[in-house]
């Protein structure tokens, strides 16, 4: 029964674009009505008609330690307590910049923003004027936030409504972007050859999680590295799903990779709203105060958004964490596999660390090409027989589903049985 989520809906459709502050959060993709979530805590979320929900969108990514956890409620506690914005320099920004720069070795300087799309579009401008070149490549399917310049042929919501490239975006935004295909290095090497000395960065979601989650191929982000390096070009890893989601060193620090430039937010602000991008200091020296790249930003380096993400990364930070979160996601997988063999539907289920996707199809899922042979109409009638079962999914084949450190083994096994259930419903 979602009573209350349909009038608050309908109310929230007349003052707000589509009822929603995030056009994916509309289910626009899966079909039906969103539901208009209360509280959450721990796994679970409860919908403003009381429904309760194991929940795996988990505020699409920052929520590693659950919902409310509370380490993150004492200290937005405590900070509040002493103010919530300054405009000025607090110690607390001097911590949590050491604290991502100990994480990653190749961040030797970092500047907080307050979204993944400020981080992005920031390196973006920072690359151009580093290198003085202006051609940026990216990835089919690969999404880096609402940029004018990199919202082409993008994954996440764009993708999901089906907007190829967004309206109101001058062509000459976007001509300098090169769009190729993921996982074929091939074709990045053609790119970069017919345009010499003109490429300024590649930018990539070193795992993809904007199409669903898409793995890189082996090899494929070593010889990204190499091809970049000898171009010229500078190579930025957006981390902004994978920074302390797949290792405390993001997943650099499993390919064991230097990108020239990060981007990360989403969990470094525990839930809060937060954006970063760091890299090499011989670059970062371009950053305005200290060079010409101009960046600012009111909210930058908030003092509620640093004092969660510090108590966020200092629980990251404890013994075995990444293995315990890895070890549920994998008994999920693999009863959700089992669940779909028993059902008879042909799924592909992605998957690292604590992020994986239920891909309805036959084939492997290994660029944004064969995501979209994907069947979004019975993965939105999946969705909503889970919903029904009191289980979240993103609400878009593109997305991807996270296990979070508040995730217990009874949670999982509630999801294999719901999942049973609606592979058969969603036939
Ligand atoms: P934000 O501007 O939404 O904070 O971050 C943009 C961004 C940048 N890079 C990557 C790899 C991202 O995944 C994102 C944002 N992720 C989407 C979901 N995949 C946010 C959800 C939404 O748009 O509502």
């Amino acid at each position: 029964m979602n009573r209350r989520s349909k009038v608050l809906f309908a109310r929230a459709q007349k003052r707000i674009p589509g009822g929603v502050n995030s056009p994916v959060r509309a289910f626009r993709s899966v079909g039906g009505e969103p539901r208009f979530i209360k509280s959450g805590k721990g796994s679970r979320v409860i919908d403003v008609d009381g429904n309760s929900y194991i929940d795996y969108v988990c505020s699409w990514g920052p929520l590693i330690l659950g919902h409310s956890p509370s380490k993150v409620q004492a200290a937005l506690r405590q900070q509040t307590d002493l103010g919530t914005s300054f405009g000025a320099s607090t110690e607390n920004e001097v911590i949590l910049a050491e604290m991502i720069a100990d994480a990653f070795p190749a961040i030797e300087k970092v500047r907080l923003v307050n979204s993944g799309t400020e981080a992005t579009m920031s390196a973006i401008r920072l690359a151009r004027a580093f290198t003085g070149r202006n051609k940026i490549i990216k990835f089919d399917g690969c999404y880096h936030g609402h940029v004018d310049s990199l919202l082409v042929t993008a994954g996440s919501g764009v993708a999901t409504l089906g907007l190829p490239d967004s309206a109101g975006i001058q062509p000459q935004e976007c001509i300098s972007t090169l769009s190729v295909p993921y996982n074929r290095i091939e074709v990045v090497q053609k790119v970069l050859d017919d345009n010499r000395a003109e490429v300024a960065a590649v930018i990539v979601e070193p795992i993809a999680g904007n199409m669903g989650t898409v793995l890189p191929a082996p090899g494929f982000l070593q010889r990204l590295r190499k091809l970049t390096r000898e171009h010229g070009a500078l190579l930025i890893f957006d981390e902004v799903i994978t920074g302390f989601r797949l290792s405390y060193a993001g997943a650099q620090g499993l390919l064991r990779l230097k990108p020239d430039l990060t981007c990360l937010g989403k969990i470094i602000g525990g839930g809060l709203p937060v954006g970063a991008y760091g890299g090499h200091r011989e670059i970062m020296k371009w950053v305005a105060p200290e060079g010409p790249v101009y960046q600012a930003g009111t909210l930058s380096g908030n003092p509620l958004a640093v004092a969660a993400g510090i108590a966020t990364l200092k629980a990251l930070k404890a013994a075995n964490v990444y293995k315990r979160i890895e070890g549920l996601t994998q008994e999920l997988v693999a009863g959700l596999r089992k669940a779909a063999e028993e059902a008879g539907a042909a799924v592909q289920i992605n998957t690292i660390g604590s992020m994986f996707t239920v891909f309805f199809t036959n084939s492997p899922v290994t660029d944004f090409q064969s995501a979209k042979k994907s069947d979004t109409n019975r993965y939105g009638r999946f969705f909503h027989a889970l919903l029904d079962r009191g289980v979240y999914f993103p609400p878009s084949q593109f997305e991807t589903c996270f296990v979070s450190l508040a995730h217990s083994r009874s949670d999982i096994r509630t999801t294999i049985d719901a999942a049973r259930e609606a592979f058969a419903a969603a036939v």
